[in-house]
């Protein structure tokens, strides 16, 4: 684990965050700062730069993060109004935190296309 990532800091309980869900592979935690009125971060326990970064033997890692996604949207009461899974990428995709995490965003339309 790299010492100076911010999301591995969280996944290790170094640095506080409010915790919605955890398994072997994925974290889930809300987003300090909220896009939407609910907008949690799946965080993937292991260290990949991103989803540009991913290697064959992460697959299983993907589609259990589309899981999550899947289960959480239901915890939140956001399923069956629909709401947006985001992957940015790189500095052009608006990625801050290099650290895989899926944005998972709902509680209000989303405008498309994105800023
Ligand atoms: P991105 O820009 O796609 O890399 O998304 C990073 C997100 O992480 C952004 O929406 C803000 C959120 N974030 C940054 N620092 C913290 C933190 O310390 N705690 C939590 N919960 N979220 C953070």
């Amino acid at each position: 684990m790299p010492s100076d990532c911010l999301f591995c800091r969280i996944i290790a309980g170094e640095l506080p965050s409010t915790q919605v869900y955890s398994d072997d592979s994925v974290v889930a935690i809300r987003d300090i700062a909220p896009a939407a009125p609910s907008h949690l971060l799946l965080l993937a326990r292991k260290h990949i730069a991103s989803i540009g970064e991913i290697q064959a033997t992460d697959k299983d890692l993907i589609s259990k993060m589309g899981l999550v996604a899947t289960e959480l949207a239901a915890r939140e009461g956001i399923a069956e109004d629909g709401y947006r899974l985001v992957l940015n990428v790189g500095r052009n995709g608006g990625q801050s935190v290099d650290h895989l995490h899926l944005h998972m965003l709902g509680g209000r339309p989303m405008a498309w296309p994105p800023g």
